[in-house]
């Protein structure tokens, strides 16, 4: 592992602020007190172990949530240093602890932080917003500790015995007071850590939750890194190249990427810097795909699988089917964007770019096998995509024959305004009917569905533009398709699926899902997405008002309230609705598209690689791995209706 030069020691510490602030604005400090702030909170410490790997000391960290969610992070490194601080005069660990970015910055230009959570705010932050913390360290034969109370020192760092070897270990409580909840999830802190095992090589990660009677525990260690993460990532795909390729290069930028072409239509490039993943992308994607582009021409051209005569392949083709993670190490990061995940430093698009360059083309000369097998498919994306610049011309052709170019089966509303209007795209032409009746038709449009629809994770663009199903999806929408996807022209705020709570809804809303997330994936991230949720049943009784519930617990809890009023359950009808179809206009106005009354869930997407990873396996050609996703998760579905 790479040694970087950190040289810093007790008397870069700069003393800046009080811990007062974090505990008055802790949204300031960790961006909020939900419980994805509270996973900050194990994120910052654990960063600071990966810094310790990074350096070239730490070869694993232990994770545990011990019962009561107190953590517990334990590293083999250095250990935090136990001498007096010239300018705090309190050991260096105390001032650590107790300083607002004491740990972060150490002055000048002589270290930086390459690891950092998305607030890289420090251990100080977490004590601040701890009940309390205990820090143990083992360094230079001795035990040393010391411990906090709300980020005031209760007990001074000292020496209470003897040790082996060296390492830090880092207990804390979070502050309820503070934080919505404790409840950590295992899953969030388990999915973090994998990830950051893939991007540093050889460190071995632990997490253990020993709240439950049988504790859970997963280790990471993958000696392959972004290799392992690449081939992690295609594991249920199937792929065009044995294995994936690898560049690295060190330097003032130091770039790690891997890629792996698969036969799927879909394209998932994955960027980090310093461990953080930049969703949105930024300069170091930006050299990437233009050195991708013209390697992959350049290739082409100079073997003759472009003749003089074709045109140039398309970025978008020649990235159908791929699988890559870019990650870089950026001294002094500017992260920008809607949400601080692109990065901005305009220096690493050139450095990644004339990297991917030369390794790229090496590559390829060096492996022509490999290099035919990509461009084969580059060039047959190329095909689709111009047949399907064809057939999107056709369908515009011919609806601008057509009075209006809106599908014909679609009740718009009347209204233009975007943000205020609403398409629920329903299941079946019954519940269509009954949509459109009970609608408000200022704000309300209806698009019906019927039939068999396409599965888009098994069909290229050219498919789908043609496709008499998702063409009107389309065209109501208004933004089009693909890299073509404009965002700005959506015609509705709210795009809301509307389907039966049984087997046949839920694969109507996965194919819809899966077509939104591979063809209108902005849509889903600005968060237009909704699940519309009808109910489950009705309770009625004479001089009653009826009662919707909308899971078996609602419908435990409205028994409940009721029999406290002295309603008996004999004296009730139960109705339980079996589709949308069953509910008349007003009923379904009432229950499933009135705002004030109804529940519509948001499709968010918090994990991207989770959700392509689901995609795949529902929708994807693989049999088996969709066969065991099955029955793993069976015993989680409620409502199956057959
Ligand atoms: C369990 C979580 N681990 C830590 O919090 C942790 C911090 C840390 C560390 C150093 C080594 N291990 C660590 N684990 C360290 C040591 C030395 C220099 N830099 C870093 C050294 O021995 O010279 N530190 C992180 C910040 C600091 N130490 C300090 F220098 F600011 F104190």
């Amino acid at each position: 592992m790479e040694k970087y030069n950190h040289k810093y020691g007790a008397e870069q510490i700069q003393v800046l602020e009080g811990l007062e602030a974090v505990r008055k604005r802790p949204g300031m400090y960790i961006g909020s007190t939900s419980i994805r702030g509270l996973h900050h909170l194990v994120y910052e410490i654990v960063d600071n172990g990966v810094d310790e790997a990074l350096a070239g000391y730490c070869t694993e960290i232990n994770v545990i949530i011990e019962p009561g969610n107190v953590i517990c992070v334990t590293d083999n490194g250095r250990g935090i240093p136990v001498e007096i601080h010239p300018k705090t005069h309190i050991s260096t660990a105390e001032t650590v602890y107790t300083v607002l970015h004491a740990g972060g910055k150490f002055g000048g230009d002589s270290g930086y932080k390459v690891s950092g959570g998305l607030h890289g705010v420090g251990a100080s932050v977490v004590n601040a917003l701890s009940t309390w913390a205990e820090v143990t360290i083992k360094r230079d034969g001795g035990l040393y500790q010391m411990s906090f109370e709300k980020g005031k020192t209760v007990k001074k760092l000292e020496r209470i015995g003897d040790a082996e070897g060296t390492g830090t270990k880092v207990r804390f409580l979070a502050d309820d007071t503070i934080f919505e909840s404790l409840d950590y999830e295992f899953d969030v802190l388990e999915k973090r850590f994998r990830e950051i095992a893939f991007l540093t090589k050889g460190l071995k990660i632990t997490i253990e939750d020993q709240r439950e009677e049988t504790p859970k525990k997963s280790e990471f260690c993958y000696e392959g890194g972004l290799v392992s993460f690449v081939e992690y990532l295609n594991k249920n795909k199937e792929k065009l190249h044995k294995t994936p390729i690898y560049i690295e290069k060190d330097g003032e930028v130091p770039v790690e990427i891997a890629i792996q072409y698969t036969s799927s239509y879909s394209e998932n490039i994955y960027t980090f810097t310093n461990n953080i993943n930049t969703i949105e992308g930024g300069t170091h994607l930006e050299g990437f795909k233009r050195a991708l582009t013209k390697v992959m021409n350049d290739y082409a051209r100079s073997h003759n699988i472009l003749k003089e005569k074709d045109n140039n392949l398309q970025g978008e083709d020649i990235r159908e089917g791929i699988t890559a993670v870019v990650s870089v190490k950026v001294k002094e990061p500017q992260f920008e964007g809607q949400t601080k995940t692109k990065l901005g430093n305009s220096e690493v698009t050139g450095v990644v770019q004339s990297m991917v360059n030369e390794a790229l083309s090496t590559f390829l000369e060096e492996n022509p096998s490999v290099a035919k097998a990509i461009l084969d498919k580059c060039i047959s994306a190329s095909r689709a995509r111009e047949a399907a610049r064809k057939a999107r011309e056709l369908v515009r052709k011919k609806s601008s024959l057509e009075t209006s170019t809106l599908p014909g089966k679609l009740a718009d509303c009347s209204s233009k305004n975007a943000d205020e209007c609403e398409v629920y795209i329903v299941e079946g032409d019954s519940a269509g009917g009954s949509a459109k009746q009970g609608r408000d038709r200022k704000f309300q449009a209806i698009l019906p569905l019927w039939g068999k629809m396409l599965n888009v994770e098994k069909a290229r663009a050219d498919k789908i533009y043609g496709n008499d199903k998702l063409n009107p999806v389309i065209v109501a929408i208004g933004a089009g398709i693909g890299a073509e996807f404009d965002i700005t022209k959506i015609r509705y705020g709210k795009v809301i699926i509307m389907a039966d709570a049984d087997v046949d809804g839920a694969h109507i809303r996965t194919l819809l899902l899966t077509f939104f997330f591979r063809y209108m994936r902005p849509l889903i991230e600005n968060g237009n997405v909704y699940l519309a949720q009808p109910p489950l049943y009705k309770l009625s009784k004479k001089g009653m008002e009826d009662r919707y519930c909308y899971t078996d617990e609602d419908l435990e809890k409205a028994y409940k309230e009721l029999e406290e009023k002295g309603i008996t359950r004999d004296s009730l009808s139960l109705q339980r609705y079996k589709g949308l179809g069953e509910m008349n206009p007003e009923q379904l106005w009432d229950t499933t598209m009135n705002p004030e009354t109804r529940i519509l869930i948001k499709v968010t997407m918090d994990d991207a690689i989770k959700a392509d990873e689901i995609f795949t396996l529902l929708m994807g050609d693989e049999v088996e791995p969709r066969r065991e996703f099955i029955q793993q998760n069976a015993k989680y579905v409620r409502n199956l209706d057959i």
